[in-house]
């Protein structure tokens, strides 16, 4: 058996972090040869049930688990760590505005990006889930500056996946038969769901947005918006797929993406597709060799360049007001 890879998860004692650490430990994410050891970092009023947590972790008694900590200083919950996964963050509170929360947030993701560059391990991949996801990716990076920025990157892929069952609902064919759909942009009401280089059951994905009453007024708001109808329906917001979605997007990063195929993650743009240099935003992309790739020579059309444009916008304005702020 190989050595254990030291996974650190913030936000361990959330809803999210219940429901993704008993599959990192189960082996789902790195894959079942490969032992972990669990450093849970909380804030100190977190402490408690991540404790609670870690005793039910010990109550399953994974074979893949070398050991589990329980920490509520960054500096020690990201020394030697191999993966990260910055799950707690600040939510919008009451009458709170965006340059509040980007502000809010800068005092997590600051100081983490600074604990990651001071003491994880040389290959060290982050994933960021907490919102707002890229932005908090962004500032995370811009303070290590010792960790390569590509090891930085935002989640996206529960938009990719809710994106694959609509598609293979409306199709009538299984989630397994729709490739190649790109979430470009931000993890936000703006991102932009791509179907126009997608296969669907064996067909272009084209035949799908030749129905445009469906792609504008059902399918595209339906995945930009399903947050809120979970948080409408549940009375809480999205916890177990958004844990899937963190397995998903790690897994594929370290073991690679299937031949034939994409997926989608907020990784640094190289300035691909006219996304300005150093946004943390959301593209097609492969993962070989254990570092994501993004697909190039798509052609965009005209309908999917707003589209894009508007997301990238956005990312582009919160990346202004974080360097206002000096975040960044
Ligand atoms: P919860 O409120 O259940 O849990 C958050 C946890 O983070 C709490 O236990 C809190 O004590 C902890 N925390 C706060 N600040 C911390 C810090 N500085 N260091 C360590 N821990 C800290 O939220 P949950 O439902 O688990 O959601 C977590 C985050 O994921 C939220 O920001 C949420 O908006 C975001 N999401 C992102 C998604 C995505 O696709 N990128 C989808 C799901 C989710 O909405």
């Amino acid at each position: 058996m190989t050595s254990p890879v030291n996974v650190t998860v913030t936000g361990a004692a959330g809803q999210i972090g219940y429901a993704l650490l008993f599959r990192i430990a189960s082996g789902q994410m790195l894959g079942p040869e490969t032992p972990v050891r669990l450093r849970l970092l909380e804030i100190p009023q977190g402490v408690k049930a991540a404790e609670g947590t870690a005793m039910e972790l010990d109550d399953c008694a994974f074979p893949l688990v070398a050991g589990i900590d329980i920490v509520d200083d960054p500096t020690v919950g990201f020394d030697g760590a191999n993966v990260a996964l910055l799950v707690g963050a600040r939510p919008r509170g009451p009458g709170m505005e965006r340059g509040d929360l980007l502000e809010a947030n800068g005092g997590i993701f600051k100081p983490q990006g600074q604990a990651i560059n001071a003491g994880a391990a040389d290959d060290v991949r982050v994933l960021v889930v907490g919102n707002p996801a890229n932005t908090n990716a962004l500032i995370a990076a811009s303070n290590a500056p010792d960790v390569p920025t590509d090891r930085f990157t935002a989640m996206t892929r529960l938009d990719h996946n809710r994106a694959l069952t609509q598609v293979a609902k409306k199709a009538g064919v299984p989630v397994s038969e729709v490739r190649r759909l790109t979430i470009w942009g931000n993890h936000s009401a703006t991102q932009y769901p791509d179907l126009f280089h997608a296969e669907v059951g064996g067909r272009p994905g084209t035949e799908l947005t030749d129905d445009r009453a469906w792609l504008e007024q059902d399918f595209i708001p339906t995945v930009a918006k399903r947050g809120a109808a979970i948080i409408d329906a549940r009375g809480a917001s999205s916890a177990a797929s958004a844990a899937n979605a963190a397995i998903d997007h790690v897994h594929d990063w370290v073991l690679g993406t299937p031949e034939g195929d994409w997926t989608s993650a907020g990784v640094v743009s190289d300035g691909s597709y006219g996304v300005p240099e150093g946004l943390i935003s959301s593209f097609p992309v492969v993962s070989q060799n254990g570092a994501w790739e993004i697909v190039q020579g798509l052609e965009i059309s005209d309908f999917s360049r707003g589209r894009i444009d508007a997301s990238v916008g956005e990312l582009d304005d919160e990346r202004a007001a974080v360097r206002q702020l000096g975040l960044v």
